[in-house]
């Protein structure tokens, strides 16, 4: 009788067109430099030097603190740590942001992010684009789920792509660099997201999966009893 109920209350609460939770951990970077991987090494505040080097990241609240070139401008998530992911862009194609999260099998996804371009500020010239690439891995290598030129400086601009997870219940995400002109290259990521699409096919899936739970459970209990 209990798993009755179970299954009647998802069914209840399955949102129309709310996306799922965030899977992504710090994705708003609000914790500081947790919870990722990075081919850049990091730089914690008050160890800048006169400017964060080629290839070296940090987590500030405003891109200006750490290189005297670069634009100066607040988080995009508004949050009371107001922190955000600084990177000096390197001269080879490299990884800014890496994190693997649990998944459901067959399940769409979708990837979004907001960045910025730094270089440069309105002393400094001349300006340089970033590029920047939000990719997955589901077990058969890196899949390109989209590519954002950023020119804008000092902008915050939004990525988005969807992404259909394989069989897999991991999946590997990362941002790359794209832009192998080092000078200008620089970037900020902030608010990364992985959340479920709320397709309907996904919450059939996830209600009747339950759906067979409860059923299970209905046949051992009657085992039981009987
Ligand atoms: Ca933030
Ligand atoms: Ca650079």
């Amino acid at each position: 009788m209990k798993s009755v109920v179970l299954s009647a209350a998802l069914v209840l609460s399955a949102p129309a067109a709310a996306a799922g939770p965030n899977l992504v951990t710090n994705g708003n970077f609000s914790d500081g430099n947790t919870g990722f991987t990075s081919d850049y090494d990091y730089r914690a505040p008050g160890n800048y030097g006169p400017a964060l080097a080629q290839a070296l990241y940090a987590i500030d609240t405003d891109a200006f603190l750490t290189h005297p070139a670069w634009a100066s401008f607040a988080d995009n998530t508004g949050d009371a740590a107001g922190l955000y992911f600084i990177a000096n862009g390197a001269g080879f194609d490299s990884i800014a942001w890496a994190q693997t999260i649990n998944v459901i099998a067959g399940f769409r996804y979708n990837f979004s992010a907001f960045a910025a371009n730094l270089c440069c500020n309105a002393n400094q010239a001349p300006p340089n684009f970033s590029q920047l690439s939000l990719q997955a891995d589901r077990g058969s290598g890196f899949e390109t789920i989209v590519d954002l030129t950023l020119s804008e400086v000092g902008m915050w601009i939004a990525i988005s792509g969807d992404y259909v997870n394989g069989q897999n219940t991991t999946l590997a995400l990362r941002i790359v660099n794209g832009n192998t002109v080092a000078g200008g290259n620089d970037f900020a990521l902030d608010d990364l997201s992985f959340n479920v699409v709320p397709e309907p096919q996904s919450w059939t899936m996830l209600i009747a999966g339950f759906g067979l739970v409860g059923a299970a459970m209905r046949r051992r209990a009657t085992a039981v009893t009987a």
